[in-house]
């Protein structure tokens, strides 16, 4: 009973370390990336950093509405910036090159659509 509880203390010490090191490790590589994007409001903002926020390999998001682009700090290994662009068009905007998904676009809010006249 001792014994067990010896080892079990032990990996208890190793799978911590192991579970640091791999913090660390995704700490270190990461990238940036600058997206254009089609949004048009605080809403927008809110949406599209809420969204990426939880998507995979983002350390962080932050949309600048004035100038419409989306700065996204991510790990290279876990995600890309075509993924990433894929993810904004699924959410109905614009990403670069990538547009934005029609039927995604059409569940937008009203004053969220690009062509939405300026309020
Ligand atoms: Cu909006």
């Amino acid at each position: 009973m001792k014994r067990n509880m010896k080892i079990s203390g032990w990996m208890l010490i190793m799978a911590m370390a192991i579970f640091s090191s791999v913090c660390f490790g995704q700490q270190k590589k990461t990238d940036t990336v600058a997206i254009k994007t089609s949004a048009v409001c605080g809403m927008c903002k809110d949406r599209i950093e809420g969204c990426l926020a939880f998507e995979k390999g983002v350390k962080s998001a932050t949309l600048d509405v004035e100038t419409k682009v989306a700065t996204v700090i991510y790990n290279p290994a876990r995600t890309s910036p075509e993924q990433l662009r894929k993810t904004l068009s699924k959410l109905g905007y614009d990403a670069d090159t990538v547009p934005a998904n029609k039927a995604s676009y059409a569940k937008l809010p009203a004053c969220c659509k690009k062509d939405a006249p300026k309020h």
